[in-house]
């Protein structure tokens, strides 16, 4: 890395800041939960670009008692001489205009795209404090701002010998509506990171728990790789190369494993590009081909496989850094620089199929299983047509253990997916049937994570609850056409409930996931407790609410009745405590993390015991950590 040195006149500076107070949103996304945590990878963000300019090596994020995050790079620091042309300190303009900072030339990578990048100044805009350190140049500097405006001058408080950039900020309650920073949240991107950039140490602590993780992968995305797939068995060592071809570098990790699911993420110059783009393209383009080529010059194929078939059961993590990426998309996560296509193809097909040649027996392998997937393929889209000719579209062919509801717009319709018969009648007494849908289940449903496509479309239950709902599945899953605007999951509130919700929620991820998405799925929150004390009853969701009433009630002459299970609710207890919009507790099942969800899954889902035991240990309490 040549020796640059940018001081505070080579920062450009371009804007104010008085537009980002006034619409947020356009800066962060939003002002809830996910803009307030967009805070800190902005600031994040800096550091690690500080890290990929070769200069920082450390990155940490400290969330304070008093709401306040600290986030701290040991990189060169923010220049503190005089701007020539502002007559004000560089970490003044770095914090009080819009997209100033010394990397706007393309000699190295800037973070930025879409929401990213925006900068630090973001951040203080929406600060009611925030407190910057500086150590540069032999001294410790401090400047203090409030709501993008300078409370006190840059000042030096001390000598040090170590460089870096140390922001504490205190997020504006007048801004945001909600404070509370989500550790795990913070953490799974961290960890993210740190596959990503692997020279780099990254450190979480939560000074409200004491909780505190370091991560540092010196194997980059080959241990990313072997990390989403700690749930699973794979059948070769993973595939790894990085290359670099002018300004862009391209960096791709792989692994087959013994299941079918398919995980690809990908990422440009470290955001997660959730809608794909033309990295992505380029990277499907020559597996399929390498796959296809190998195969037919080596007698293992009799006819060509699609995509779909060389994707099953791969774990793969793509990775392109380059100047100016070009982020478009609904949600701005779909890399849109055309020549990227072209050169990921061309350049990973080359090794890709050069590692084939390397690895007979691994290759041989791959290729089967290609084959089998292909045949499995076939199979399914025999199911698939079984299920569309007896589709809800004649109303008869809706599968018979449903109760339907007399609603037909799903906006007003719900349906409850019921863990087992006997709580499926009391729900389907206790509902309100003009737009409340009963499907009762039997036991547990088939674990999608291990079967094939063929084998789940087989499966009775299954069919009936894609049937039921009317949205489709797989590719052609169309949450536009679901029958209900909520899918409520209600299962008892032991370890048999929650292993049946699980195995619902991985059908629905791995098989109608636009659903998810799109924030159709829920999880119903039966009570735990019935109090009754004279005539006044109570019920209650923990055992914290438990204690509480305790304390306000006393013990002397209460009843307590734990319910193990919806079957020891009556219908009309079902219905006022469950079940009735105006009193039940419903969950949203979200997707806040992809990639921890999709590792989350294969790990509760897949074929290693070891793992799943341990986790369980490790998270008995949220037994799923989707966002519910
Ligand atoms: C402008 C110029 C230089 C560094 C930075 C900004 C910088 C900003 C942040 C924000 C968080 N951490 C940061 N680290 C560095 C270059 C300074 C030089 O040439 O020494």
């Amino acid at each position: 890395m040549t020796q640059q040195t940018y001081k505070a006149d080579a920062i450009k500076v371009l804007r104010g800041l008085e537009g980002v107070r006034k619409r947020p949103a356009m800066y962060i996304g939003d002002v809830g939960k996910r803009g307030l945590h967009h805070l800190v990878f902005e600031l994040v963000d800096n550091g690690i670009d500080e890290a990929l300019a070769g200069y920082a090596t450390q990155v940490s994020v400290t969330i304070h008692e008093d709401g306040s995050v600290t986030v701290r790079d040991n990189g060169r620091g923010i220049p503190v001489d005089t701007h020539p042309e502002l007559g004000v300190s560089g970490v003044e303009v770095v914090m009080t205009t819009l997209h100033a900072g010394g990397k706007f030339d393309s000699k190295t990578y800037q973070i930025s795209g879409g929401l990213h990048g925006v900068g630090a100044s973001v951040v203080c805009a929406l600060s009611k404090r925030l407190v910057v350190t500086v150590r540069r140049e032999g001294h410790i500097y401090r400047q203090e701002f409030a709501q993008g405006v300078k409370v006190t001058e840059l000042e030096v408080i001390g000598d040090t010998e170590e460089t870096g950039t140390e922001i504490r900020f205190w997020p504006d309650p007048e801004i945001f509506q909600v404070l509370e920073f989500d550790y795990a949240l913070l953490r799974d991107r961290l960890r993210e990171l740190a596959f990503l950039v692997s020279d780099l140490h990254i450190e979480i602590t939560d000074e409200r728990t004491g909780a505190h993780e370091v991560f540092h992968y010196e194997g980059g995305l080959v241990e990313f790789v072997k990390y989403l797939d700690e749930g699973r068995t794979p059948i070769h060592d993973p595939f790894y190369f990085k290359t670099r071809s002018d300004s862009v570098e391209i960096e791709i990790a792989l692994e087959y494993h013994t299941g079918y699911v398919e995980t690809l993420l990908s990422f440009a110059n470290t955001i997660h590009t959730h809608e794909g783009g033309t990295h992505l393209t380029g990277f499907k383009t020559a597996l399929t081909r390498a796959i296809n080529d190998y195969g037919k010059s080596y007698n293992l194929l009799k006819k060509p496989v699609q995509g779909e078939d060389v994707r099953e059961g791969l774990t793969a993590v793509i990775h392109v850094k380059l100047p100016s990426p070009q982020f478009e998309g609904q949600t701005k996560t779909k890399l849109g620089n055309g020549y990227i296509k072209g050169l990921v193809d061309s350049l990973f097909y080359e090794r890709f199929y050069r590692f084939l040649e390397d690895n007979p027996s691994v290759a041989q392998a791959i290729v089967e299983k290609a084959a089998m997937a292909a045949q499995g393929r076939e199979a399914a889209r025999r199911a698939r047509e079984l299920t569309r000719r007896k589709s809800f579209l004649e109303s008869d062919s809706l599968p018979g253990k449903l109760a339907d509801c007399i609603a037909r717009e799903a906006d007003h319709a719900e349906l409850f997916l019921v863990e087992g018969e006997s709580a499926g009648g009391s729900a389907k007494q206790g509902r309100n049937r003009e737009f409340q849908a009963i499907l009762p289940l039997k036991g547990k449903i088939l674990n999608v994570e291990k079967a094939r496509l063929e084998k789940a479309l087989a499966n009775e239950e299954i069919r009936t609850i894609i049937t039921a709902i009317g949205a489709g599945m797989g590719e052609d899953c169309d949450p536009s056409k679901a029958r209900y605007g909520k899918i409520i999951i209600m299962t008892d509130a032991d370890v048999d409930g929650a292993h049946i919700r699980t195995l619902l929620l991985t059908l629905f991820y791995r098989l109608m996931k636009p659903l998810v998405e799109q924030g159709f799925l829920y999880i119903a929150q039966p009570p735990l407790y019935r109090v009754q004390k004279g005539k006044k009853e109570w019920y209650l969701y923990s055992d914290e609410e438990l204690e509480a009433l305790k304390k306000e009630i006393g013990t002397d002459g209460i009843r307590i009745q734990r319910y193990k299970g919806l079957g020891e609710m009556n219908p009309e207890q079902l219905w006022e405590t469950t079940m009735d919009p105006e009193r039940r507790i419903l969950k949203r099942v979200t997707i806040e993390d992809a990639a921890e969800a999709e590792r989350l899954f294969s790990i509760l889902m897949g074929d290693k015991v070891e793992p799943r035991r341990q986790f369980i240990e490790e998270n008995a309490k949220n037994v799923v950590n989707l966002d519910v």
